[in-house]
């Protein structure tokens, strides 16, 4: 067991770079670029695409120190039969599966339903296709986290309030740390933000820890 530490709120948090992975939250073209799902609802994709250039450091510095590295792609098949009409449906209006610049919004294999070039996957490093917000709603996720003995997650990408603290309330209830580097997430609402990251670590990590993102290498590379 290699001891190392990374400097957080509300306190340090040790972790051994064998049982620690990143997992990279739905960092798609749908959520962060212009004419996908996130503006399809209204919102300034350029607040969350500030993660970008942070998320791109943590996953380099993760790939370098040997790291799991598993991405998350929120989507639906293009039959939508795996999206309740709870969601596929708001007031009326249907987003998910509508055509959109960037092709059938959240669908997969759509351009839009993609991970970004900047953050993309390379050999080796799983995908996992979820339903929900959270990660491990319908997915295979523990079971790989499981199967290979990770104990310690880095959760990054968007947006913070929705996929990322849902997979943390997850992840943590599984028996998980998890630790969010604050500038590697990303909201469309700054208070949202705050409020999301102010949560995890409140109550002495009540879902767990809250750092950023030259924490992670400082502490990857320590
Ligand atoms: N709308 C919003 O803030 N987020 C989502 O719908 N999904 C994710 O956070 N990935």
């Amino acid at each position: 067991m290699v001891k190392k530490e990374f400097r957080a709120e509300p306190f340090s948090l040790a972790f051994d770079p064998a049982t620690t992975a990143l997992v990279m939250i739905d960092m798609q073209r749908d959520f962060v670029e212009p004419g996908g799902f996130g503006e399809a609802l209204g919102n300034d994709v350029s607040l969350v695409r500030t993660a970008i250039e942070p998320c791109k450091k943590v996953l380099a510095a993760a790939r370098k120190a040997g790291l799991l590295v598993i991405h998350t792609r929120e989507g639906h098949r293009a039959d939508l039969a795996d999206c309740p009409p709870a969601k596929l449906t708001r007031g009326g209006k249907t987003f998910i599966g509508s055509d959109g610049p960037m092709g059938r919004i959240l669908v997969r294999g759509e351009k839009g339903h993609d991970l970004i070039p900047e953050l993309y996957p390379v050999a080796g490093e799983p995908v996992v296709d979820k339903p929900g917000k959270g990660a491990f709603y319908q997915t295979d996720l523990h079971l790989m986290l499981h199967t290979a003995g990770i104990k310690t997650l880095i959760v990054c990408g968007v947006t913070t309030e929705v996929c990322v603290t849902t997979t943390v309330r997850e992840a943590n209830d599984r028996g998980y740390e998890c630790i969010v580097p604050a500038d590697c997430v990303g909201s469309y609402f700054p208070e949202f933000q705050r409020f999301a990251l102010e949560m995890i670590k409140a109550q002495g990590a009540i879902f767990g820890w809250v750092s950023d993102s030259a924490a992670i290498v400082d502490g990857l590379k320590s």
